[in-house]
């Protein structure tokens, strides 16, 4: 079992591959930290960054970097300490992620749509110190969460609110984040801090999309992860000219670093974040900031496409829309040049590492018809059949791959004493150990999804081996969600599929079995049956992230069953699509 052996808390590439990515110059003696003292040194005065009101030039920016950073490491944050920072697109999550990096403290960056299960995860998993919110967001308040998670967490030192901390945050002792910007008049903020991390260091935890139960964490080095943005930037060429909007959430490796608004940084280009993605506000972002690049997944591609038929808006600057984290069907693809008047740029990655893109200067057939190749030329592809042999060129198999910005391994959690799963943390129990069954024993990353490697080297996904449900690029883990089925008391047995949707390609149907005994649906003794919004209710209470509450749930007397007596979640879409079929 994982705790109980001595296994580095964060997995790091073995030295021969090390030692070559730096000869080759793909590890180069650099941080993010670097990337932006540069930018602020050579181009102080032009804009780095928009965000509602907020205009900021690269040496503003960095001097509000130095500042929280200071402020942050007045309130006791050290090198090495985990934050879980939960932040919407805004100047607010800018400062803080370059603040942290700037202190060394490593930032864990969920996602606005997390809740109490995945904040607490993250929060245990980490031993996290601090947890960085918005006041309010969408409609949710995260200075509530944070009051319920807080209460269990005694490592968890300082919650620290971008916005109001309110009653209940005054009354919890929450920080202001504003607050914590030291007087611009007291002195030099940079000379109070720490030394600069190294290129080796760990910079961030990014989120794994999870195809099992616990959601996990992947730790990123300056230097891989600076290989990843200079190598996508060879793929998706930005220069100080160009300006690019965040219109997803940032956090997410696809806007973050492919190439991403740190890929905007890097090449001294104006960073626009949009707080939500809706046609009326990207468009006005679009005609007012006369951005040049942005990128959606299918689902938000599909409703501007649609809204741009009709809009008022000059959309005429923009170039390249890139699509990615989820299947871009070909019509999709096809529509973009007609009618957007931007090339369409197909994005293929993980948070694991490799990132694939279409060329903008790809034919027709590449741009629509691909998912694009690996965007560094150290990138290995493997396609492989079940037993793991190569398959025959141009036939489906399991991508697995290798390189110089995808992980070795995946951070290894906080266990409870003894090495037993930390009862505190949902889920953790599971026996997989996925630093076992995600990588191969020479290192390659098992991606879980079936592709064919086309003889142009492009790629194209044609599946998935995996159990992941991608929800229009959101990445569901059934595991998980029947995990927390369980726990309620009136359900027996769950199983959760996907189930196929025009606008997001897939949603989510939970089959429900009742527990014997608990109210079921034909019981006439007054107590209500469960219903489906009572599970549905049950698991928004229980603090799952929006996305991964069921779209459908379906209440049953048992399950298909296969050989051993395994669920057929075959069988469970099968009969789903025949009664919807049915009407
Ligand atoms: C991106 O990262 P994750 O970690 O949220 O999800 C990775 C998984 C892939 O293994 C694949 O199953 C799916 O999402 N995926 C795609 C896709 N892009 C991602 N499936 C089909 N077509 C695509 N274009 O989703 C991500 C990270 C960096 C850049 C872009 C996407």
């Amino acid at each position: 079992m994982a705790g109980t052996t001595t296994r580095p808390r964060y997995p790091d590439w073995p030295g021969e591959y090390a030692d070559r990515y730096r000869a080759e110059g793909l590890w180069r003696d650099e941080t993010l930290c670097d990337v932006l003292s540069a930018r602020a040194a050579e181009h102080g005065d032009r804009l780095a960054l928009v965000a509602g009101e907020t205009r900021l030039s690269y040496g503003d920016l960095a001097a509000r970097v130095d500042r929280l950073a200071a402020g942050l490491q007045r309130t006791g944050i050290r090198r090495g300490d985990h934050v879980v920072v939960q932040l919407p697109n805004g100047a607010e999550f800018v400062e803080t992620f370059f603040a942290l990096l700037r202190l060394g403290a490593i930032a864990v960056l969920a996602l606005p749509a997390h809740r109490r299960t995945e904040i607490a995860q993250f929060c245990a998993h980490t031993d996290a110190v601090a947890y960085i919110v918005a006041d309010k967001h969408l409609g949710f308040d995260y200075r509530g969460l944070a009051a319920e998670i807080s209460a269990d967490l005694p490592r968890l030192r300082h919650v620290i609110v971008a916005g109001e901390p309110g009653r209940v945050g005054e009354s919890h002792g929450f920080q202001r984040l504003d607050a914590l910007y030291p007087p611009v008049d007291a002195g030099t903020a940079a000379d109070a801090l720490p030394s600069p991390p190294a290129a080796s260091d760990v910079a961030l935890l990014q989120l794994s999309g999870g195809s099992t139960g616990v959601p996990k964490l992947i730790p990123r080095r300056h230097e891989d992860y600076l290989c990843a943005i200079r190598e996508s930037l060879d793929a998706c060429p930005l220069d100080a000219r160009s300006v690019f909007l965040g219109a997803l959430p940032v956090a997410h490796n696809f806007p973050f670093v492919s190439p991403g608004i740190l890929g905007a940084f890097h090449a001294g280009a104006t960073v626009v974040l949009a707080h939500v993605p809706s046609p009326d506000v990207v468009f006005a972002l679009i005609e007012a900031e006369r951005v040049t690049i942005t990128s959606a997944v299918p689902p938000l591609a599909l409703t501007w496409l649609a809204a741009a038929a009709s809009t008022d808006r000059d959309l005429s600057s923009l170039e390249v829309l890139q699509i990615g984290g989820a299947a871009c069907g070909t019509e999709l693809a096809r529509r973009v040049g007609p009618e957007l008047g931007a090339t369409v740029q197909q994005v293929f990655g993980m948070a694991e590492g490799l990132i694939n893109y279409t060329r903008l200067d790809d034919p027709q057939d590449v741009l629509v018809g691909t998912q694009g190749r690996p965007c560094s030329a150290a990138d290995e592809i493997r396609i492989v059949d079940d037993a793991g042999s190569p398959v025959p060129q141009g036939s489906p198999g399991q991508l697995l791959t290798r390189g110089p910005y995808t992980v070795r391994g995946y951070f290894e959690p906080v266990r409870g004493d003894g090495g037993a799963a930390d009862p505190s943390v949902p889920g953790s129990g599971s026996p997989a150990d996925p630093n076992l069954t995600s990588f191969t024993d020479d290192g390659f990353y098992r991606t879980g999804d079936l592709a064919v490697l086309r003889p142009d080297g492009n790629l194209v996904v044609v599946g998935r081996a995996k159990e992941q449900i991608n929800r229009g690029g959101e990445k569901i883990s059934p595991d998980e969600v029947e995990g927390r089925l369980l726990a309620h008391p009136g359900i027996h047995d769950a199983a959760v599929v996907a189930v196929p949707d025009d606008a997001l390609g897939e949603r989510t149907c939970a089959f429900v079995i009742p527990r014997h005994g608990a109210p079921e649906p034909s019981q006439e003794d007054g107590t209500p049956p469960l219903a489906p919004r009572d599970v549905t209710r049950y698991l928004r209470r229980d603090g799952l992230a929006a996305y991964k509450i069921p779209d459908l749930v379906e209440i049953v007397d048992e399950f298909p069953v296969i050989g051993v007596g395994k669920i057929s979640r075959a069988q469970l879409r099968r009969a789903l699509a025949e009664s919807r079929a049915a009407g």
